[in-house]
């Protein structure tokens, strides 16, 4: 359940309200050719219209399940399984959203699901599965408001609701029947496994038994006995009674303590010099059980964890290099965001349009991405995944697959430079002045074309190009006049 059933690199890619056909397109035109190794989807299954005075049709409506039929503004069950065929057939596997640790939150009667079925928050009656109040911890909880109070007390964490979300009660075997009946219609789909929302809040055992009672993958698109990969969100930043390492038994686990790190790195706020045993060596989580991001959907515009570190694509520049210094090394399973544009408007330092949902039409229909004659995306949609710098960089992780870093050099500051076996060489200058050094590529002797500032092109570099001596060094320019403070070569960008 750590293993995540792709050969196609080691990048997985949120296409964060993504339509599946869309999706399906962009495996076959994109992701596959580009060495993604999958997709993580938002929530396939229905969930509530959200739709009040000011916050209409949110990205969080998502979070509020109203049943587990696979129908919402993504698609319906027929684009879905479409999506899954088309990826899997071009090596880019699926990992959709599950949010099986509640349901809505307090709608008024009347309000409907995003596939038509009704509900009441109140009683919660969910017909659509079916739920009833007998399936939610409301007995459980001890907090005065039924709601998470204090995070120093485990059983309100898992037993009282997120947010004043109707909280369902895993500890039962009809409530796990359901959850596992809905991932494993998906399994059956041919799925790859699974991003599992707010594993906090849930019982490792009662996971444990959710998990173990999953089918095998679909053996049309897997080996016989392909088990699902899980990647459980856990937020733990320390400090609190539930952590991140009391899940790693079941699948791997969301190590948000990275993208913190590395977003203060980069801001300045620390040396780029210590990243040279960033890892383990910073109390992370062991690197097989780990998925690690520079930034999520929630931090991005935040919620959840991260504060005011997390870099984004609204920090261009820095984004670049902590992605490229992610994919460059070889701790974690990497997943890289894939954003859409909308208008904040911070107050006091919260962004009051942190709600806003993806580019849609007058009828609030998600719009498909576009593309301009560059392969960026045009609009509102962001598309990092589609960045020359990132993009480059996935191909380069699928490149050194099964390399650990070494040959470690850096000016005891903010330049860095380090090698992958002797499949790849990546530096980083963060420094106010040019990084002029003959480093150590590792690389055999030859001319590589830098993937940061350009690609290879017919034979030739479209940006720098590096001559790697026969003892494996090379002249190394990043000046700080240009676009990016990253070179990277690899085995593959050889000309
Ligand atoms: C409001 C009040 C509550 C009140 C409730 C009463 O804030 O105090 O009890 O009304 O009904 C939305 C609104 C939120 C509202 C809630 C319930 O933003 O104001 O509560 O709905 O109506 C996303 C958003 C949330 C959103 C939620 C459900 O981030 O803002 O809440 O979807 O629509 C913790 C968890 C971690 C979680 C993180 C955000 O440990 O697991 O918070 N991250 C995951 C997802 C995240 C999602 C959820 C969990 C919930 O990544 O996107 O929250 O599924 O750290
Ligand atoms: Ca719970």
């Amino acid at each position: 359940q750590w293993d995540s059933n792709s050969d196609n690199g080691e990048v997985i890619v949120h296409l964060f309200e993504w339509k599946w056909a869309d999706i399906a397109a962009e495996c076959e035109n994109f992701l596959g050719p580009k060495g993604f190794a999958g997709v993580q989807t938002s929530p396939p299954n229905e969930y509530v219209v959200a739709m009040q005075d000011v916050v209409k049709r949110p990205w969080w409506e998502r979070y509020q399940p109203v049943s587990y039929k696979i129908v919402s503004r993504s698609g319906d069950e027929n684009a879905f399984k479409d999506m899954v065929q088309r990826c899997n057939a071009v090596g880019v596997r699926i990992y959709p959203d599950a949010v099986i640790n509640h349901m809505t939150g307090g709608w008024p009667s009347g309000t409907p699901g995003v596939g038509g079925s009704s509900f009441d928050s109140g009683s919660e009656d969910y017909p659509g599965v079916p739920f009833s109040g007998f399936d939610f911890n409301d007995g459980n909880c001890n907090s005065g408001s039924g709601s998470i109070e204090n995070y120093q007390d485990a059983n309100q964490v898992r037993n009282c609701k997120l947010s004043g979300l109707n909280d369902l009660n895993q500890g039962t075997e009809y409530v796990r029947s359901m959850i596992m009946g809905y991932m494993n219609h998906l399994i059956d789909i041919g799925v790859a496994g699974f991003r599992v929302d707010a594993c906090k809040h849930m019982w490792p055992g009662d996971l444990d038994v959710i998990f173990n009672g999953l089918n095998d993958l679909n053996t049309n698109y897997f080996p016989a006995g392909s088990r699902p990969m899980i990647f459980q969100e856990v937020i733990d930043q320390g400090g609190e009674p539930v952590t991140a390492s009391q899940y790693t038994g079941l699948g791997r686990v969301t190590e948000f303590k990275y993208g913190l790190s590395l977003g203060s790195a980069f801001r300045g706020n620390n040396k780029l010099t210590y990243l040279s045993n960033f890892g383990e060596g910073w109390g992370f989580l062991p690197r097989a059980y780990s998925l690690v991001f520079v930034d999520n959907h929630d931090n991005q515009r935040g919620h959840g964890g991260g504060g005011d570190q997390i870099l984004t694509f609204r920090t261009p520049r820095w984004y670049k290099m902590a992605t490229a210094f992610t994919l460059g090394w070889p701790y974690g399973y990497t997943r890289i965001m894939s954003s859409y544009n909308w208008p904040q408007d911070i107050q006091n330092g919260h962004d009051n349009n942190d709600w806003i949902g993806p580019p849609h039409d007058s009828n609030y229909n998600i719009i498909s991405p576009t593309f301009g004659a560059d392969g960026a995306c045009q609009g509102d949609w962001v598309c990092e995944h589609r960045w020359r710098q990132i993009t480059n960089m996935v191909m380069f992780r699928k490149v050194v697959h099964g390399t650990d870093s070494n040959d470690w050099w850096d000016n005891g500051n903010n330049q860095i430079a380090f090698c992958r076996g002797n499949k790849g060489f990546l530096a980083i200058n963060n420094e106010s002045y040019d990084l002029k050094q003959t480093l150590q590529t590792c690389l055999p002797a030859g001319t590589y074309c830098d993937v940061i500032s350009g690609n290879v092109s017919g034979g030739s570099c479209t940006g720098k190009s590096v001559t790697v001596g026969s003892d494996g060094t090379a002249y190394i320019e990043i000046l700080t006049s240009e676009d990016d403070g990253v070179l990277a070569i690899h085995a593959q960008s050889k000309v």
